[in-house]
């Protein structure tokens, strides 16, 4: 299947499977209300393990939602095309997720009570993650080999463009206490006290059989096996899981696999000049001493 090239919106590139200048314009105008909960992800960083477990969440642990729709109508892309469609089937409190920067949420959004987890992921697994999505997905641009993806991936030449360009607009917001911060490698060390972090966050007060019960149902191994999460429901036109899974390993530290020791130094020393200035400093060493330790204690 060919599809056309990527739509650009305010200089990001995205894939025309999902999004539409129509869609675009929907995102936008969309009227967000004050109990809306957004996950927001660069891509490959957690979204769908944040579309199983949030409706577990605020529903208390009713399983029907994960068990009955698929995670991209239970919980929908903010600048997908399925938003409109599904919209008035979205229960109150609405949970949505999205790939956009800060700047392009909707004028509505700021004026909110909105809550958003921004779910950040260490960007060398990132790479590794988006680069196998981009040879089973026919929506996206063909990768080219390693080496030139991750060029293209430190200049932005990728869906939503640079990666330190979408954890700089989150981290400089003025949403005060509406929004929290959360690491995938946090989710993997220690999921009921991350489903802790966030029910806490969201004000709910879920007993510890509860937590246990949702961490067991956002586990890689059940979602592998939940139908309406595993995108076994796709066309394999559109996703062809004979070439990579999108529940593909669930894990932290692939990238120790795929990096040689000049692409470590180069991704890192790129990363890095991007952020030079900045105020905040990220939860991993780049430079491959840690991957998990520490994340928690800098978030
Ligand atoms: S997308 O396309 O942006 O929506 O992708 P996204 O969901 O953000 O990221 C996909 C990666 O998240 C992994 N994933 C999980 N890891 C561990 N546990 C659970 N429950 C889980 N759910 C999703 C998924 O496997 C992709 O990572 P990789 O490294 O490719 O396996």
């Amino acid at each position: 299947m060919s599809w056309p090239s990527y739509i650009k919106y305010h200089g990001l590139a995205l894939p025309p499977g999902a999004h539409s200048e129509e869609s675009l314009e929907y995102a936008q105008n969309f009227a967000v209300e004050d109990t809306d909960v957004f996950t927001v992800t660069y891509p490959k960083s957690g979204t769908i393990w944040m579309q199983e477990l949030l409706p577990l969440v605020l529903s208390g642990g009713d399983l029907t939602p994960i068990q009955t729709i698929p995670n991209w109508d239970r919980v929908p892309w903010l600048e997908e095309k399925r938003l409109k469609v599904v919209v008035d089937q979205l229960s109150s409190p609405r949970a949505l997720v999205t790939h956009f920067p800060y700047q392009l949420m909707p004028q509505s959004f700021f004026s909110s009570k909105a809550k958003v987890i921004y779910v950040m992921r260490n960007p060398k697994d990132v790479i590794v993650s988006s680069y196998y999505f981009h040879q089973m997905a026919t929506f996206l641009e063909d990768p080219g080999t390693w080496d030139e993806f991750m060029d293209k991936f430190l200049e932005g030449r990728v869906m939503f463009g640079k990666w330190t360009d979408h954890v700089k607009s989150w981290r400089h917001t003025e949403l005060g206490d509406r929004i929290m911060y959360i690491t995938y490698e946090q989710m993997i060390q220690d999921l009921p006290a991350a489903v802790r972090l966030i029910s806490d966050f969201l004000g709910k007060n879920l007993s510890d059989k509860i937590i246990e019960k949702i961490a067991y149902h956002c586990s890689f191994n059940s979602m592998q096996a939940n139908i309406m999460s595993n995108f076994s429901l796709v066309p394999k036109v559109y996703m062809d899981s004979d070439k990579s899974q999108f529940l593909r390993k669930g894990v932290v530290g692939d990238w120790r696999k795929h990096f040689s020791s000049e692409q470590l130094v180069h991704f890192s020393s790129a990363i890095y000049k991007e952020l030079e200035g900045e105020r905040f400093t990220l939860p991993w060493s780049l430079d491959g001493a840690t991957d998990v330790a520490n994340v928690v204690a800098q978030v």
